[in-house]
């Protein structure tokens, strides 16, 4: 730990310069949360509130000397991982998390984004699929992204509960699936143990809802740095993500960023 009280958290992360999603996300969210945070970047993307325009993948050495740099100086407590990219960087990421055993370890299988752009090649759903998944401790895919890895509809909670149980037959301990885009608002979390918890929510009125998913998960990592069991670090993530989308500030023409630091006024 840097000191007594402050967590390091990593991320592994797109860039995205509006900072609505991406790593600058996701180190706003650490603050938010009182850890520290340090990221190592897969890819660029050029975007704005109206959208991505395009995606450049980092050459995969940058992210295995980010890694290895970090890893080799601090003492981590908790990792998320974030767009990856391509497949290269997936699997480097593999490696990586194999050497980190025992940390918590959050997966946002992040494939698309809202307006359609690839953020993962196909070659690279495969690994996050066969290599990855088994390496979180938890993953946190929305309804679309369960959809694409599970190959059969999602559509409402029966679809979630069924998706997240099949994705722990594909070999993930625990998994959310997030129904933001639902009426009620819902998330499900099936548990390793076998039981699934559902946490509705409030349906908020914003347009400030870009990048959602990577605080979602990013706090999550931020709670089990903390100590948090996953339940708890679930519930926060969610009311965290409901304030900062409440509290949100139209920066641009498009879908606003959240307010990841809302608690500082
Ligand atoms: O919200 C998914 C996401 C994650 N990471 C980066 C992104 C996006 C979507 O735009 O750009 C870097």
């Amino acid at each position: 730990m840097a000191s007594a009280e402050i967590p390091v958290v990593l991320t592994i992360a797109g860039f995205d310069p509006s900072s609505g999603a991406g790593m600058t996300a996701d180190l706003k969210t650490m603050a938010a949360f009182g850890c520290f945070g340090v990221a190592a970047i897969t890819a660029v993307t050029i975007q704005n509130t109206q959208g991505i325009s395009r995606v450049e993948v980092l050459p995969v050495e940058l992210l295995r000397d980010t890694l290895h740099a970090l890893a080799e100086d601090a003492e981590i407590s908790a990792i998320k991982v974030g767009m990856l990219g391509s497949a290269a960087a997936a699997t480097r990421v593999a490696r990586f998390l194999e050497s980190q055993e025992g940390k918590p370890i959050v997966l946002d299988p992040i494939l698309k984004s809202t307006s359609g752009a690839e953020l993962l090649d196909r070659e690279g759903v495969s690994v996050l699929r066969d290599e990855l998944l088994p390496l979180a401790t938890v993953i946190t895919p929305n309804m679309a992204e369960a959809e694409a890895l599970v190959g059969t509809a999602v559509r409402d909670l029966a679809g979630m509960r069924a998706a997240a149980r099949e994705l722990q037959r594909f070999g993930a301990f625990n998994v959310v699936v997030t129904g933001g885009h639902l009426p009620e608002n819902i998330d499900v979390l099936a548990l390793e143990g076998g039981e699934i918890l559902e946490f509705p929510g409030a349906k908020v009125e914003s347009n400030c809802t870009h990048g959602t998913g990577c605080a979602f998960s990013t706090a999550i990592a931020c709670g089990l740095a903390l100590k948090k069991d996953l339940q708890k670090a679930v519930e926060e993530a969610k009311e965290f993500v409901r304030r900062a989308i409440e509290t949100g500030y139209p920066t641009g023409k498009g879908t606003g960023p959240l307010n990841h630091l809302f608690r500082l006024g």
